[in-house]
């Protein structure tokens, strides 16, 4: 039996901290973020503690997707700078002992690259197969009744050359067609030419959607999700490319890769982590972004604790041992998180924002900061359908429109899950436009960066960025580090629908985690004797496990003898 398993990886106290290039700092005014405006904000990381950089894509784009719809591989966007900034920022982050890992987008291109331009060109362009071009059915209409994440259809009819085109995302994001072996050597390529240039490694889109199967079957599941997924999604074609990859390219370079993979469970996750299977080091699931909404309907459900501590925790036990997490309350495709599980207004705003990465920092896993999420930055109020600028929104929309839901009812969800509260621009101080830009951002900015913003973040020693720059500590620590990455993982009082508590243990030691997810005051017990109370969001030191009183948001670390 191999113990591959038990082999410690530099990833596995990583601290990832994810950036928006368009939205974290504009360095020369023309209102859109850019590589120059992260290097100089490169300290402000490492002082936070993360050691990783997962910056969303860089690449030129005609910017359908805000970057995630590629028309260049190999060169920068211009809006984001060029390619020696781009070899600045990594010099500048290895300085700093950070690591960068690049988005690589290669489900689909931008109907912009070359490689698309060529194969719609003509049936018999060289290229013609590295896309999935297929007839229409009898009658015309489309090849199957797949759905797109953007759009009603996944297939967009091209006139001349009487065929229709594969795209899960926006007919200008065209699917790669994995299948053909010149595409798959075109990506590895492509991966070598940027991981030569010292990349820590990669972040995969939707990586888990590249396998298709030959035969194109129609959608049998319209009950959720995006019709189709049963066919694309973790289709073992998928995971034998992986292995491919990995065999090319990945095992020569010591890196970090997470994919992304929506329509995820726990024994998929085994599937892309365990490291005998030579695949990804971890991989980004969706379950517990998904109880508060049915994403692809547009449809609001409550948030339900218990079923939340069900999903997390099955993930952390499943996985122990056989594979590796990665843990996040938000990203740029989320909104933010103390709006969505926390309180966002009020003192409660950094309480609860410090309580929820409370939670997640003390769990086994590579944890992700989302920019922003550790300055406690809230959800921005919209009051328009135009003031909107993710295609997604604009979808959502229109869907919700089309099924008879009133206007107001439509901006309510989308002031709820709208992508754009992630993209909304980073508050650096409570200058004009929160220091992000001396011109005209892009997405304007919340009005709150005048409270909200780092430089006031910094000179706080309560605020919520110096509680992540302790969580950060403690997984690094000399004390705590062993138990917080290895450690077993227990759920305490599964049905207990306001406080989230669970054991952390390794050796000889153990730490009780408890976080009160309810604005109320809860009293509650635990077995145990506390020996030290390592860290917690409110002044008082909590003392005694028998007869605790949380205050709303209230959470702590304690190490406890059982
Ligand atoms: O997201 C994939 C994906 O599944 C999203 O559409 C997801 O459902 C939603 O955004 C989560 O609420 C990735 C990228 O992260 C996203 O930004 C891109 O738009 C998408 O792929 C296409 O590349
Ligand atoms: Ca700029």
């Amino acid at each position: 039996m191999s113990t591959k398993h038990l082999e410690k990886r530099w990833w596995h106290d990583a601290v990832v901290y994810q950036i928006y290039p368009r939205s974290f700092n504009d360095s020369n005014g023309d209102g859109i973020g850019d590589i120059p405006g992260i290097i100089e904000k490169l300290d402000y990381i490492q002082e936070l503690g993360a050691n990783v950089i997962w910056l969303s894509p860089v690449y030129k784009s005609p910017m359908d997707d805000n970057g995630y719809d590629i028309s260049d591989y190999r060169s920068i966007a211009p809006e984001f700078g060029t390619m020696t900034d781009m070899e600045k920022l990594l010099y500048e982050a290895d300085l700093r002992g950070i690591k960068i890992v690049m988005d690589l987008v290669v489900n689909h291109t931008s109907d912009q690259h070359p490689w698309f331009i060529e194969s719609k060109s003509s049936l018999d362009n060289p290229k013609r197969d590295w896309y999935i071009w297929k007839d229409a059915k009898q009658g015309g209409s489309e090849p199957n009744n797949w759905e797109s994440f953007f759009e009603p259809k996944a297939w967009t009819f091209d006139e001349p050359s009487n065929q229709y085109y594969l795209h899960i995302f926006s007919h200008k994001q065209p699917d790669l067609n994995w299948a053909n072996p010149e595409v798959r050597e075109a990506v590895y390529d492509m991966m070598h030419f940027w991981l030569k240039k010292g990349l820590g490694g990669f972040r995969m889109d939707v990586i888990n959607m590249i396998g298709k199967p030959s035969d194109f079957p129609d959608a049998t599941i319209f009950d959720s999700g995006v019709a189709g997924w049963e066919h694309w999604a973790n289709n073992l074609l998928c995971h034998q490319y992986l292995r491919e990859m990995h065999d090319k390219v990945l095992k020569h370079y010591d890196v970090l890769t997470v994919g992304e993979t929506p329509f995820t469970n726990t024994l998929d996750g085994r599937f892309y982590s365990h490291p005998d299977r030579n695949e990804i080091s971890m991989i980004f699931q969706f379950e517990h972004v998904s109880i508060d909404r049915e994403e692809h309907n547009a449809v609001k459900k409550d948030f339900d604790l218990v079923q939340y501590k069900e999903i997390m925790s099955r993930w952390q036990e499943d996985l122990y041992q056989k594979g590796w997490n990665s843990v996040y309350w938000s990203n740029h495709d989320q909104p933010r998180a103390v709006s969505r599980y926390g309180c966002d207004s009020g003192p409660n705003r950094i309480i609860s924002a410090k309580m929820l990465a409370t939670v997640l920092h003390m769990m086994s896993g590579t944890p992700y900061i989302y920019q922003g999420e550790e300055l406690g930055m809230t959800n921005k109020h919209f009051s328009h359908i135009d003031e909107f600028n993710d295609l997604m929104a604009k979808f959502h929309y229109q869907k919700m429109i089309n099924k008879g839901v009133s206007e107001q009812t439509a901006i309510d969800f989308l002031n709820d899950f709208s992508r754009d509260h992630a993209r909304v621009p980073m508050h650096w101080d409570g200058s004009d436009n929160g220091g992000f830009t001396t011109g005209k951002p892009w997405l304007p900015l919340n009005p709150n960066y005048t409270d909200i913003n780092a430089s006031q973040a910094l000179l706080d020693h309560d605020s919520v960025y110096h509680y992540y720059r302790q969580l950060a500590e403690l997984r690094k620590g000399e004390e705590y580090g062993e138990i917080i990455v290895y450690g077993k993982h227990t759920l305490l009082d599964p049905q207990d629908k306001d406080v989230y508590a669970y054991l952390r243990s390794f050796g000889e030691k153990t730490l009780l985690i408890v976080a009160n997810f309810s604005d109320q005051i809860q009293k509650r017990h635990y077995s145990g004797q506390l020996n030290y109370h390592v860290l917690g969001n409110l002044p008082d030191k909590v003392t005694d496990l028998s007869r605790l009183t949380l205050l709303p948001y209230q959470a702590f670390i304690a190490e406890i003898t059982l």
